[in-house]
């Protein structure tokens, strides 16, 4: 296991980080830091409720996500503006979907509630999964969050 101080985080998660297209599928309070069954269940609820809104003509919301030392930032795509803002060290769990390899699921930390954030990014998972374990884990230099990272 590598253990990285905030000095080694890759030069391209400086200032603004790095930029994807994805959308919003959507948010959910869960029970707890982590759980990987409490993340399916939570991922599957979300995506009921995804196909209900679409088979009412309702689409996701289009955003922007940021990954940088700073953390994620969702941004709406249209207007700009950033509409969740999350510090990496209060990401407790980052778990890859494995029925869509487009989309992942994080959960965040927010004053003692636990928040699920299910986000379907334009094109694969993968490289995402990768930089935000890399923000996370440059964080702090003795413990590492541990991601529940089903197997890839
Ligand atoms: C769209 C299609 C897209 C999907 C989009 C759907 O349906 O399933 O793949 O975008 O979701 O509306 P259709 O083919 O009937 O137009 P994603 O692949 O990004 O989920 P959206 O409406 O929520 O954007």
């Amino acid at each position: 296991l590598l253990v990285k101080s905030a000095s080694d985080v890759n030069s391209r998660f400086q200032g603004d980080g790095v930029r994807y297209k994805a959308k919003l599928i959507g948010m959910d309070f869960v029970s707890a830091a982590q759980g990987e069954k409490m993340c399916l269940d939570s991922m599957m609820k979300l995506k009921g409720q995804e196909v209900a809104r679409r088979n009412q003509g309702r689409h996701k919301q289009r955003v922007w996500l940021k990954v940088s030392s700073a953390g994620l930032k969702i941004l709406d795509e249209r207007t700009g503006v950033t509409v969740h803002d999350h510090e990496p060290g209060k990401i407790s769990s980052l778990t890859k979907d494995e029925l869509d390899p487009r989309a992942l699921s994080y959960i965040y930390n927010d004053e003692g509630t636990y928040i699920l954030f299910y986000i379907k990014m334009a094109n694969s998972a993968d490289p995402i999964l990768d930089d935000i374990k890399e923000v996370c884990r440059s964080q702090k230099v003795t413990e590492i969050i541990t991601p529940v990272l089903m197997s890839s």
